[in-house]
């Protein structure tokens, strides 16, 4: 089932939705983007999880790269409530992309128009159905995340994920659901399309915003979680062979949820399956966006009207 697109300040049918071959964006890489999800929540009907902090990220990301969005915070989360209830979906993933369009070519973006869209789409779960339960089979990826003085990690653009496919596809031909990511330095990074937290001894660890990562949404929301269950959370350095001797580790993102891993590079991570820790994180998480418990004031309703 195709629903409608939100583009440019309207929806308009799916097949109405077309960028020109000389977008900007498409050469060059010049576009920033979110990933968001809607649960239809049991407490509150279909309700959006941190809408504000992902059209923040989204309006930081277009300011790193120079790109003045057309519309508001406000404009966005409206639009993006909007294009939801259009769809008649009760639980979907939400795509909205600003990039550079049509303005003549060359590597200078200034005058090249900013556009924007918010798509919305059925997404299952990123790793597998049985991945929440089983966990992944991973490998730490022979690329690297960018080094911090290349591309700015903090911006979600398009561009980045040039690299995130090189990963991700290595790690797929290889027989691997997914890639982590060292840094520069050889420090644990993150997976293609997620950050990743390493358990050992009740604490858990995960890179710093400064390790060229994406800092994500579901990663500041398992910190609040995890402080919730009595866990402490620490952002560290660690050394790739941290990955080996973790008791247990699992990966975070809106498509991935909280996922976790049981082998990296073929050693066993702990018992091999989901670790307890990570399954009162994942249920505590999933009671939340599913359950509609929304004690953090993350859960927006699709009804809602947007305030500043
Ligand atoms: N790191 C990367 C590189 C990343 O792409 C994501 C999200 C995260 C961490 C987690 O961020 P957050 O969603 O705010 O918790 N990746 C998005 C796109 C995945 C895709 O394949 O497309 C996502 O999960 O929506």
């Amino acid at each position: 089932m195709q629903h409608d697109i939100w583009f440019n300040g309207k929806l308009v049918p799916h097949e109405n939705a077309t960028v020109h071959v000389l977008s900007h964006a498409l050469h060059y890489g010049s576009s920033v983007f979110e990933g968001i999800r809607c649960y239809n929540t049991e407490k509150m009907g279909p309700a959006v999880f941190r809408l504000r902090e992902h059209m923040q990220r989204l309006i930081d990301s277009a300011k790193i790269y120079r790109m003045e969005v057309p519309y508001s915070l406000e404009e966005l989360e409206a639009a993006t409530l909007q294009t939801i209830e259009a769809s008649g979906m009760q639980s979907c993933y939400i795509r909205p992309v600003v990039y550079r369009g049509e303005g003549g070519l060359g590597v200078n973006p200034i005058k090249n128009k900013v556009e924007a869209f918010i798509a919305v789409l059925n997404w299952g779960k990123y790793l597998g159905d049985e991945a929440m339960e089983n966990g992944v089979n991973v490998h730490v990826a022979s690329w690297s995340r960018m080094a911090p003085n290349t591309f700015p990690s903090l911006a979600k653009a398009g561009g980045n994920y040039l690299n995130a496919s090189l990963v991700k596809m290595d790690a797929v031909l290889n027989g691997y659901e997914e890639g982590i990511m060292l840094n520069r330095e050889g420090y644990v990074a993150e997976g293609s399309g997620e950050n990743l937290f390493v358990i050992k001894n009740g604490v858990l660890h995960t890179a710093p915003s400064a390790f060229s990562i994406l800092p994500g949404i579901t990663r500041d929301s398992v910190f609040k979680i995890a402080n919730d269950l009595g866990y402490e959370v620490k952002e560290a350095a660690l050394p790739r062979e941290a990955l080996y001797i973790a008791d247990e580790l699992f990966f975070t993102g809106t498509a991935a949820e909280v996922t976790p891993i049981r082998s990296v590079d073929k050693y066993k991570v702990g018992s091999g399956t989901r670790g307890p820790i990570t399954t009162q994180i994942q249920k505590a998480f999933f009671d939340i966006v599913e359950g509609g418990n929304d004690k953090h004031g993350w859960l927006t309703p699709v009804g809602a009207s947007v305030t500043a």
